[in-house]
């Protein structure tokens, strides 16, 4: 009896010395074993970013590559998430895979997925989580790196520190990494710089719908703006429609400066036509890394905690087709 116990000690010990390994010792579900099962929540299909960000995880994670997904679209509903994560602890998948709405509301969840052994990976946007034993590593962007880029450029575009500066701020959803930290940059920038002025905060919900919506309603007040910060670029492009609609030009030969993150395909040849002044990088390719975290799981290895994935920008000046050519999204 005791020599079982001190074996079954031994054998814990080893799991939890293997690192992440400890969480995916054979599992009885249903699936082909050979596969290595994952269940991925993602935020919804937001944007054209989202849509890169899904089809680069469907593809690292697909059968050819050992994987079996469970893909789920939580509609940009964080109560969809809660759904999707119990459904795959239920189905007893290998690995949860986690790319957040909001910061906030997952120890309950990620508490659940561990009591069931199901190690969680972070993707994108961050969590906030005060055990961070709750989940075994994230991967995402320096979103206030972003930031801080744009707030960089529009120094040094708008250099004459008493020349008043009056900036439309275009929010993404409202407590996202990508929203709090982007706005926290624009934030800081404007309060060390007496001009700086925040004429209103939108709320576009990283959306072209609602970006273009809360673009037109501003409009209608009237009040003038010499930048458009725009915290995604979908929100950027229905703000577009929005001023060709009100008859104010915008670009490098126009009234407004534009800002745009993410720097999509789409935004980057708005950005060659001279349409959008900066458009900083925000890169969604995240299901090769996402694979190297569960396979470095699988070997057992050591995983980081948190890792940032490098990012740049592009301006109106610099850009060029052949850049936009050599781009993956
Ligand atoms: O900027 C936006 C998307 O979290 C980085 O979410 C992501 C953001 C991205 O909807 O387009």
């Amino acid at each position: 009896m005791r020599k079982t116990v001190l074996l079954l000690l031994l054998f814990s010990i080893a799991l939890v010395l293997a690192g992440c390994a400890g969480f995916s010792a054979s599992r009885e579900n249903d699936y082909d074993d050979s596969l290595v099962v994952v269940g991925f929540s993602q935020v919804g299909s937001e944007s054209d970013w989202r849509l890169a960000n899904t089809a680069s995880m469907v593809s690292a994670l697909s059968e050819a590559n050992g994987y079996r997904l469970l893909f789920d679209n939580a509609r940009q509903k964080q109560e969809n998430q809660y759904l999707a994560i119990r459904n795959f602890i239920q189905q007893d998948v290998n690995y949860i895979v986690l790319a957040p709405i909001s910061e906030t509301g997952w120890e309950s969840v990620f508490r659940e997925a561990k009591e069931a052994g199901i190690p969680v990976i972070v993707v994108d946007r961050q969590v906030n989580v005060e055990d961070e034993s709750l989940y075994q590593s994230w991967v995402g962007s320096d979103f206030y790196q972003e930031g801080r880029m744009a707030v960089t450029w529009m120094e040094e575009q708008f250099s004459e520190e008493d020349t008043p500066l009056r900036i439309l701020h275009l929010q993404g959803t409202e407590g996202a990494t990508a929203q709090l930290m982007r706005s926290r940059a624009l934030e800081e920038a404007v309060s060390r710089h007496e001009a700086w002025t925040i004429e209103a905060a939108l709320k576009g919900e990283f959306t072209e719908a609602k970006g273009y919506e809360v673009v037109r309603d501003f409009l209608k007040t009237g009040t003038a703006f010499d930048v458009l910060y725009s915290e995604n670029d979908n929100m950027t492009f229905g703000a577009m429609r929005a001023l060709d609609e009100a008859g104010i030009s915008y670009g490098r030969e126009g009234k407004v400066k534009i800002i745009s993150f993410d720097a999509v395909r789409k935004a980057l040849q708005f950005c060659l036509e001279g349409k959008i002044n900066l458009c900083v990088e925000c890169n969604p390719l995240h299901g090769p890394r996402v694979d190297r975290l569960i396979k470095s799981c699988e070997a057992g290895e050591t995983v980081p905690k948190s890792s940032y994935v490098e990012e740049t920008f592009f301006t109106c000046e610099t850009i060029s087709q052949q850049v936009i050519d050599s781009r993956e999204y």
